[in-house]
């Protein structure tokens, strides 16, 4: 195929899927209502894609539907059931879409497979658990049948699967393997499985199959891709086979391989026999004309078009590149196709479904289906030349133009700002000075009790976000809930006992979305829908221009809220790195200078919280670690930068007030370092699932202001006894200063119920004030 796509959004552009998903979960739906639905949403996104021009029978259709998770139907399709959900096989060892739905969400006895981010993006697969014995058969039905589907329609899929080498550096040994343990042993049986798929999808009458093998451009990927290593081997090995599909193997994320020999991975799986390999063209080096020499008659598929941000693609220059390929890899008698650097699940589906952006935005965007025209273009223009897509060209040409030119991409007084920073805008005065005035101006309690700050964001919060966002509640009548709310929430708090306390968020929808909402620079959909995981997206917000807070927004809340108690009240923001993992972030200038910017946009907000007498700020960073570049070499100017930022939001601080921060995530070995380069007073972690772990590693690290490891665990509505958290305590106090120690729980508290979240912190608060007092005059 000459014009390609790696993979297409499977919510729906209204999401169906979801709908259909949480309906049949619900019991309202039975497996036939849910199927149904699939099949039609597919249906529905492949006649859009023939519609857009993707040809309907040279398998240039994606094939990449998945209900919940695509690494999820490749342990189905290997039947890959972990020990803990053995009983779930059916009579031939297979796993069927009920039990496929157990491992993703979990049952009574079970908790789910874990989840996390795909690569560098905001995905999350769920993780294969793979032990020395655990079961591994092909079992190709699902993939076969939903083959035949569309092909009774006239439609050839091209099936798509992640390929063995990544699958197997996805998965996790499982709990009871032998120590040391590796899943990619077991790589021989995962091969044969896969051969044996591609022999059933070539009989079903498949032309084509697509193997995903991002995991090749990691460095424990670079490893095996050189000659010689698994890749090779693996993929001798599947083209050997006779009766197969031609395969497509593509390299998403970055550079396949060693990251100084671009496109050597896709000359040696080429040279393995492999009919047409992928590489991106986005976040990958081009692959050389060293390199693309070893083609041997394989097709490259130029992933040229970004398919994890929604910039309109500039084609003339994409043609240029294109063009050069095209050379070199006809001298290797190989051929050029057009592609995506990776799925297009990481965008929402058309800009035609936003009627409310600002008027300058849609022509400088380009979501699923405007990057699927964009490939198609760029293949015609380069079979057809230029003339043939002159109209294309100029519009894209001009959009480009507007957006460079236009007012709000590059606002000066940002930019000087920028330009005076000097060494001492990053920067506070030495902690134990800090600490000082801190204690003087909070006067805490030792072991003080705080949350990390959202409340339960309850079904009454969200119907009158929505009634004033409709207009049928007006200004005055939502400012007026969301006080009474405050109120409540202080209230409880109070009654609590807790001594720091916060305002809930409740005029919060998303604590990314908030901010950039009140930022210039920012825009959001209405219908921006990505997937998250499973059933659940976000809408990322579009940073498009030079950033800066017209005017403070959380300080009236915040005000509000310390208005109506007389112990300290922590002001909450959402930090910059944040901010920008979790949004369509500009092409046009490093991440740097965003993150800057967003972050001189926080020191504003963080001077007015303190000059209205707010005392603690927490600056959140959950994605801190979430953006860390896949390649060790690129982390330590990722970590440079975005300290930075961070330090120059909260450098402004004067020395009483107290910087706090929270980060979501328990494994944070890799990053120790720049979390003690941020400087905060006080930070939060996720520590309750690791029974405290990572204090041992705090302290043999020498961290030594305040912590708070969280002592429960809020993602499940279980309310931990007073014993169990004390346990904690105990534990974390074990190897930190008793000084040093906060108490809170894991994370934010929004998508709990009120029920538990009294009950929880209830027994959070007994069991610090038991806490003080056995410490009694040590502390
Ligand atoms: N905010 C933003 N991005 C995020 C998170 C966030 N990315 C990472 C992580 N958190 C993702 N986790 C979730 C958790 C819940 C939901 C989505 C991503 C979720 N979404 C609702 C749904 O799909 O029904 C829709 C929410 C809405 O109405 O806005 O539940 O916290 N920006
Ligand atoms: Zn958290």
């Amino acid at each position: 195929p000459a014009a390609s796509v790696l993979g297409y959004p499977r919510i729906g552009p209204n999401r169906e899927l979801k709908k259909a998903l949480e309906a049949h979960w619900a019991r309202k739906t039975d497996e036939a209502t849910l199927h149904a639905a699939a099949l039609q949403l597919q249906k529905a996104n492949l006649s859009k894609l023939a519609a857009l021009g993707l040809k309907p029978d040279d398998a240039s259709l994606p094939g990449d539907f998945a209900y919940y998770d695509q690494v999820l139907d490749a342990t189905l399709a290997l039947s890959a059931l972990p020990t803990r959900f053995a009983d779930l096989a059916d009579a031939n060892g297979a796993i069927d879409t009920a039990a496929s739905f157990i491992l993703a969400r979990g049952d009574e006895s079970r908790a789910p497979l874990e989840m996390t981010k795909w690569f560098d993006t905001n995905y999350h697969y769920l993780v294969p658990e793979i032990g020395e014995t655990t079961p591994i058969k092909a079992n190709a039905t699902v993939l076969v049948e939903n083959f035949k589907a569309h092909a009774a329609n006239g439609t050839t899929i091209r099936p798509t699967l992640v390929g063995p080498i990544s699958y197997l550096l996805l998965a996790k040994a499982e709990d009871g393997a032998a120590a040391g343990f590796d899943p990619l042993t077991r790589i021989d049986e995962v091969v044969a499985a896969y051969a044996q798929i591609l022999a059933e999808l070539a009989a079903a009458g498949a032309p084509w199959v697509q193997l995903d093998e991002p995991g090749l451009v990691t460095d424990r990927g670079a490893e095996l891709a050189v000659p010689g290593a698994l890749a090779e081997t693996v993929y001798t090995k599947l083209a050997a086979a006779t009766e197969r599909p031609a395969l497509l193997v593509t390299f998403g994320y970055g550079t396949a391989g060693e990251p100084t020999r671009p496109g050597a991975t896709q000359g040696l799986l080429a040279r393995a026999g492999v009919e047409a390999v992928h590489a991106d063209l986005v976040r990958g080096a081009l692959p050389t004309a060293e390199f693309l020499g070893e083609l041997a008659g394989s097709t490259l598929v130029a992933g040229i078009v970004d398919s994890r941000n929604i910039w309109r693609n500039n084609l003339s220059a994409s043609l240029d590149i294109l063009k050069s390929l095209r050379t070199e890899v006809e001298k290797a008698n190989g051929a050029l196709a057009v592609g995506t650097a990776t799925s297009l699940q990481h965008v929402p589906h058309d800009v035609a479904l936003e009627a409310n952006l600002p008027a300058h935005l849609p022509e400088w965007l380009a979501f699923a289906n405007q990057k699927v025209a964009e490939v198609i273009t760029l293949a015609k223009g380069l079979s057809e030349g230029e003339s043939a897509i002159a109209a294309e060209l100029s519009a894209a040409e001009s959009a480009i133009a507007h957006r460079a030119g236009f007012a709000g991409t590059t606002v000066a007084a940002v930019r000087e700002r920028l330009a005076n920073l000097t060494t001492a805008d990053f920067s506070r005065s030495d902690a134990q000075t800090r600490k000082e005035a801190q204690e003087a101006a909070l006067a805490l309690p030792p072991l003080p009790t705080t949350t990390i700050g959202s409340f339960p964001q309850t079904t009454e919060v969200r119907t009158a976000r929505a009634a004033h966002k409709a207009g049928t509640l007006d200004d005055a009548g939502y400012e007026g809930f969301l006080k009474a709310e405050i109120t409540r929430v202080v209230e409880l708090q109070e009654k609590l006992g807790l001594d720091v306390l916060v305002h809930g968020e409740a005029e919060r929808n998303d604590m990314v979305q908030y901010f950039a909402e009140n930022f210039d620079g920012f825009s959001e959909t209405e219908n921006g829908w990505v997937q998250s995981y499973g059933s659940r997206a976000t809408r990322p917000s579009i940073l498009w221009g030079d950033v800066s807070r017209p005017a403070a927004f959380t300080v009236p809340w915040i005000s509000y809220a310390a208005s109506l108690t007389n112990k300290p009240l922590k002001g909450m923001l959402t930090g910059p790195v944040t901010i920008l993992a979790w949004s369509f972030i500009r092409d046009d200038q490093p991440l740097s200078i965003s993150a800057n910017q967003v972050a001189l946009a926080l020191r504003d907000e963080i001077a007015d919280l303190q000059a209205a007498g707010i005392g603690i700020i927490q600056v959140d960073e959950p994605a801190l670690r979430e953006l860390l570049p896949l390649r060790a070499a690129d982390q330590p100017k990722y970590l440079g930068w975005s300290v930075d930022s961070f330090r120059l939001a909260t450098a402004g601080a004067v020395d009483a007030t107290q910087i706090h921060t929270h980060l979501c995530y328990s494994e944070f070995g890799e990053i120790i370092e720049a979390i003690d380069a941020l400087d905060a007073d006080v930070t939060s972690i996720e520590a309750a699932r690791s029974r405290m772990e990572v204090t041992a590693d705090l302290t043999s690290y020498g961290y030594s202001r305040g912590i708070g490891p969280g002592v429960y665990d809020i993602h499940s509505p279980r309310v931990p006894s007073t014993e169990e958290v004390a346990e904690l305590i105990d534990i974390a106090l074990g190897s930190l200063d008793p000084k040093a120690l906060w108490i809170n729980p894991d994370c934010g508290l929004k998508t709990r119920g009120y029920a538990e979240t009294e009950a929880s912190l209830a027994n959070l608060v007994s069991a610090a004030v038991a806490a003080r007092a056995t410490l009694g005059v040590a502390v």
